[in-house]
Formats: structure tokens, C-alpha cells, sequence
């Protein structure tokens, strides 16, 4: 069975990887490991990024090492919060801080701005202190002007994806896992790891 180690201290996005990588692949995150100091996230991409957290992390821990990078553009926000969508409302801001100014943002452009939206997620696989490959996902939206719905993480109550009128919190996981910036990455990743005879 392959082993990988998720490079985060988040949560809500290791729940998604076991949901979509399954039984085959045995995953663990940082939580198992303290002792690995916090990454400076100041690359000028997602890409950037993703690659830092696992080259990084990858130096500390045998095996395979995977790290996502992902965030939340909003046209009329310049493709804001984006990198920074993490700490939007300042370090170590909670998910419900971040989206209370994101909607405030949003309503000072008044009634017309436009609210269309894209999630990107990064994911970089590194082993040894070597980026091995890097896999890219978008899921294409637009921002609702009410939260709407409890699954999910982050900016999913407020994130309407095209062609769907529930938001990602209103969506089952396993929807959102079908059509998700990270769920659409992931595809890739499986792509890959089959190709090199990882996963069967
Ligand atoms: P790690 O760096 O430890 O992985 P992080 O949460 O700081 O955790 P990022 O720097 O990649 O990760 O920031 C991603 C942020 O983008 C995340 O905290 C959410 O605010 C938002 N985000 C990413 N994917 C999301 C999703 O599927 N649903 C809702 N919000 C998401």
C-alpha cells in the first residue's frame, strides 16, 4: 500500500484527501508530527507554494510527500483573497472571519460588481527534497451574497459552483469532491501515481 504524508496542519483538507484517495493509499498530515516547524508560505503562486510546503517537509520524513496549495479568486477582487485566502482577515483568522470580509469587501463595490469566483488548488508530490510533480485543479463559481449550508470548510458556504444551485456547504462531500478545484487535482494525481505503477 502506498503511504504518503499530507504537508498540512489542515484538517478539513486531510478529511478530504482520505475521503478521495480511499483505502489504497495510507495518509497521514503534520498532526503526526509536531516537531516539523511551520513552512513560510511566500511564494508569488499556488504552485510556488505547494512546492515549498512539500520540498520542505519532504526533507524531514521518508516516503512520499504531498502538499496542497489553494485559495479562493474573486474577479472583482483583483483574483483576491487568492494566496492569501488563508489569513484574509489576518493571521490565524477562523473560516467565519475570513468570509464576513469577503462579503463585506464584496457589498462596498455595491450591487453591480461582479461576484464570479474560481477556487485553484496546487497539489506538489515530493520525495528526498525533490519535487517529483505537481498537479493543478480549478472549480469555477460564483459568490452567493448570503453564507448557505454546514459541510465542508473555509469559503465553501459562500462558493456557488457553475451549473449548481447549492453552495459547497450545501453539497454532499462526495459532490463536492467530484467537481472541486481539490477533487480535480486529485484525479490527476491518481493519473500519475497509476502511471508509475503506485496505485493499482
Ligand atoms: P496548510 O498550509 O497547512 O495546508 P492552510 O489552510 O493554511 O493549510 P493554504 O495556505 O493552502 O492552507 O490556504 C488555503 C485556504 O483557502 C483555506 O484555509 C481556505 O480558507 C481556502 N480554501 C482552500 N480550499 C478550500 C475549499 O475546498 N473550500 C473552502 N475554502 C477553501
Amino acid at each position: 500500500m502506498l503511504s504518503l504524508c499530507l504537508a498540512t496542519r489542515n484538517a478539513h483538507k486531510t478529511r478530504e484527501f482520505v475521503e478521495m484517495l480511499g483505502a489504497e493509499v495510507a495518509l497521514e498530515d503534520l498532526s503526526a508530527h509536531p516537531e516539523i516547524e511551520e513552512v513560510i508560505e511566500d511564494g508569488a503562486t499556488f504552485a510556488e507554494n505547494a512546492r515549498l510546503k512539500a520540498v520542505s517537509v519532504s526533507r524531514f520524513l521518508p516516503g512520499f510527500v504531498l502538499a496542497d496549495d489553494s485559495g479562493l479568486e474573486v474577479d472583482s477582487l483583483g483574483g483576491g483573497p487568492g494566496l492569501w485566502s488563508a489569513r484574509f482577515a489576518g493571521a490565524g483568522a477562523s473560516d467565519e472571519a475570513n468570509r464576513r470580509k469577503l462579503l463585506e469587501e464584496l457589498a462596498a463595490l455595491g450591487p453591480d460588481a461582479a461576484h464570479t469566483a474560481r477556487f485553484c488548488c496546487v497539489l506538489a508530490l515530493a520525495r528526498a527534497g525533490e519535487v517529483l510533480a505537481t498537479f493543478e485543479g480549478t472549480a469555477a463559481g460564483e459568490i452567493v451574497r448570503q453564507a448557505r449550508g454546514a459541510a465542508g470548510f473555509g469559503y465553501d458556504p459562500l462558493f456557488q459552483p457553475n451549473e449548481f444551485s447549492k453552495t459547497f456547504a450545501e453539497l454532499s462531500a462526495a459532490t463536492k469532491n467530484s467537481i472541486s478545484h481539490r477533487g480535480r487535482a486529485v484525479t490527476k494525481l491518481k493519473q500519475f501515481l497509476r502511471a508509475a505503477n503506485l496505485l493499482t
